[in-house]
């Protein structure tokens, strides 16, 4: 037996699935899971020592690659002083300061512990500013796991076939209306069944978690324009976009096109992060207008806490992290190298006479082995998800790490550029020669 299958043997007696997240078990794609011992830039090392490069990256966290050492020395500096002081402390304020810069429609942010308190804590403040129960979210998408999100939800729910979670209560799910993305006369039709009724609109501007889907043009500002008329809040969740694909997330892709041709600014009420900002340490924010985010506890009635939210370390690793990209404008490398993945899997299909789509943004994209452009939650599901399996395990073989599920986006990092993205290139293009 190998460590990693001695540590799940154990694990298995003591963690439901041996893990603690889902997507974590391999399910999906069959066989056990590695354990990691330690990450370093592109790479993971195994409990047995292999060596792999990883499209994973934490899930999106790692942008620099693992264990940058700007991000590590924040940390030590921070725990020379403690581990979580239970006050307001510097490096909260140093942390809103940078998000607020970085992110136009952010005027205040509150910091929590989890993408998922992001989401949660934002619907329940646009429940509690608009004095309406009912949210829209779309088929696919995947807002964590608080109890109105978890109906039709991507990533592990959706890989491991319960996109409507066991334990949600029907009275929880009737406020929940979902709706297929990239509809517009579906949203329209959701607004229209519940007249004055939708607190808000909560989506992926770029969906990550049922693979990687993008906005048809125009479709992002119709749901602006859908929301601004039925007096709904609109919230972007980008814990998995924000600072990844843009300094502003997908917001500030829109903005940057929308600058050229001075046409006004696209701005979300409420926004979610999480990830990035946290260097891999635990951590959520939520935050957008000023007037909404002003309902919040201990201004507001709308209550939202938590024991260790701003916690220094993790404040101290996502300030650095934000600052090397301040530091690296990383966004057009990282583009490159998704261009370069993007197009040997495209070159390797194609000489195999293999369907394949491979959606693609900077630094996100999946592989849908599939005839058919993605385009929602119905179309990713005609991706063949046993050569997705078989695939996976052919890059594994060959030391290359994707996301165990076809309903994931794969990430790349900085520390991708030379020679990882170069073998990984190779690694890709022989396993669609093996399945
Ligand atoms: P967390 O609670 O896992 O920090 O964030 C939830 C969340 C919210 N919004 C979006 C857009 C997300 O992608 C996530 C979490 N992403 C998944 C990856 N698909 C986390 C991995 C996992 O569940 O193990």
């Amino acid at each position: 037996m190998t460590v990693s299958d001695q540590l799940f043997a154990r694990a298995l007696q003591l963690i439901p699935g041996g893990v603690n997240s889902p997507v974590r078990a391999f399910r999906s794609v069959g066989g056990a899971p590695f354990f990691v011992k330690a990450a370093r830039g592109a790479t993971l090392t195994t409990a047995d020592d292999r060596e792999l490069i990883d499209f994973v990256c934490t899930w999106g966290p790692a942008l620099h690659g693992h264990n940058h050492p700007k991000i590590r020395a924040a940390i030590a500096a921070a725990l020379e002083h403690g581990t979580s002081f239970g006050t307001p402390n510097p490096y909260e304020v140093a942390m809103a300061e940078r998000i607020v810069r970085f992110v136009p429609s952010i005027q205040k942010v509150r910091m929590c512990n989890s993408g998922t308190e992001a989401t949660m804590s934002a619907i329940r403040l646009a429940r509690g500013f608009t004095k309406r129960d009912k949210i829209i979210k779309f088929s696919g998408c995947y807002h964590g796991h608080s109890d109105s999100l978890l109906i039709k939800a991507g990533s592990g729910a959706l890989t491991h076939g319960n996109p409507d979670s066991a334990g949600v209560p029907a009275s929880f799910a009737r406020e929940t209306v979902v709706l297929p993305y990239n509809d517009r006369a579906a949203l329209d039709a959701g607004f229209a069944a519940n007249p004055g009724q939708i607190a808000c609109v909560i989506l992926e501007p770029y969906c990550g978690n049922v693979g990687f889907i993008m906005p048809d043009p125009g479709y992002l500002d119709y749901v602006r324009e859908a929301c601004t008329k039925a007096g709904a809040l609109l919230i972007f969740d980008e814990v998995m976009t924000g600072f990844r694909l843009h300094k502003a997330g997908v917001q500030g892709l829109l903005n940057d096109g929308r600058a050229q041709n001075k046409a006004p600014a696209f701005t979300p009420d409420l926004t979610c992060l999480g990830k990035i900002i946290g260097g891999g340490l635990p951590v959520g924010a939520f935050g957008g207008r000023a007037d909404v985010m002003d309902y919040l506890a201990p201004l507001g009635p709308v209550y939202q806490a938590g024991t260790l939210s701003g916690n220094p370390l993790a404040m101290a690793a996502g300030i650095a992290a934000l600052d090397l990209i301040d530091e690296l404008n990383p966004y057009p490398k990282l583009d490159q190298l998704g261009r370069q993945l993007r197009d040997a899997v495209l070159a390797a299909c194609r000489t195999k006479g293999l369907p394949v789509q491979v959606p693609q943004s900077g630094s996100m994209f999946s592989i849908f082995f599939s005839d058919t452009p993605v385009r929602d939650y119905a179309t990713a599901l005609k991706g063949d998800a046993k050569i997705f399996s078989r695939f996976f395990h052919a890059c594994l073989a060959g030391g290359v790490y994707l996301a165990p599920s076809a309903y994931e986006a794969g990430f790349i990092s900085t520390a991708h550029d030379g020679p990882a993205i170069a073998k990984a290139c190779d690694v890709l293009t022989a396993a669609v020669r093996q399945i």
